[in-house]
């Protein structure tokens, strides 16, 4: 290989790697969703449409990248588990998250007419996506991990789920929804939506309640927190 006088300058090159025997976590995160979802309307609090897109591009991701074991998923963002063993792209930070990041990005527009419909995409309001890859020592702390987002969409959803029917069903500025909600528990945010509005929150779609979960090349909507053995069975 001919050796030019610039070649010198791949020595700035340097590359971080993601320490061996350990999960690694890549999480990806809709940037500034909050923007996309009002200029596409997105129906509050969830949409279904954009899940199930991010679900069907979470899904083409993990067929492609095969070390992914467990992925999951909620509102704007999407969390891939590798094995601990991976060694996808010799364990290279900017590879791995460079590759989720596009190859999601990619799916998730291509797929957008899919299941977007009558939303045609905007190109001045394209859906782009953050990236970060964590390494966990522990399959404890994994669990605990996929267990803190699953705990999260729980938290979340019930907030959102009652904060719009305030709003959208009760008549209430966003203003008022806030301060009737501040510093209430789950059991009162129920209760707010039993007595109020006759409805049971356990009746909400589970995709809504659980977030989504895939493993094995199948999306489920489980409770993760309950079921987490099943899927790290055989892991150490
Ligand atoms: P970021 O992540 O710092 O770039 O900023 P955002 O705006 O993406 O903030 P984030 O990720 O904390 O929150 C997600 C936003 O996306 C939040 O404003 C709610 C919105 N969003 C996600 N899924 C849905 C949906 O299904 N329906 C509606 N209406 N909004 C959604
Ligand atoms: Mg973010
Ligand atoms: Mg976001
Ligand atoms: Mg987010």
């Amino acid at each position: 290989m001919a050796n030019s006088k610039f070649e010198y300058v791949r020595n700035f090159e340097t590359q971080s790697t993601l320490l061996p025997s350990t999960y690694i976590v890549v999480r990806l995160d809709g940037r500034g969703f909050h923007r996309i979802s009002t200029h596409y309307n997105f129906a509050k609090p969830n949409d279904i449409r954009a899940l199930n897109l991010s679900n069907a591009a979470a899904l083409n991701v993990c067929r492609e990248l095969k070390d992914v074991l467990v992925a999951y998923g909620e509102s704007d963002e999407y969390s891939f588990i590798l094995r601990r063993e991976t060694t996808l792209f010799n364990r290279r930070a900017e590879k791995l998250i460079s590759t989720f990041v596009s190859l999601y990005t990619a799916h998730y527009i291509a797929l957008w007419p899919k299941f977007m419909t009558d939303t045609p995409l905007d190109f001045k309001c394209i859906p782009t996506f953050d990236g970060r890859a964590v390494c966990y020592p522990t399959l404890a702390i994994v669990k605990d991990y996929l267990s803190w987002r699953f705990v999260d969409t729980h938290i979340n959803n019930l907030y959102n789920t009652v904060f719009w029917t305030l709003v959208l069903k009760g008549g209430m500025t966003t203003t008022e929804a806030e301060k009737k909600l501040s510093g209430t528990f789950s059991a009162d945010k129920n209760e707010i939506l039993w007595k109020d509005f006759g409805i049971n929150y356990n009746d909400e779609p589970e995709i809504f309640k659980k977030g989504s979960l895939i493993f094995k090349g199948k999306i489920r909507h489980c409770d993760v927190v309950k079921g987490i053995d099943e899927f790290f069975e055989g892991c150490t």
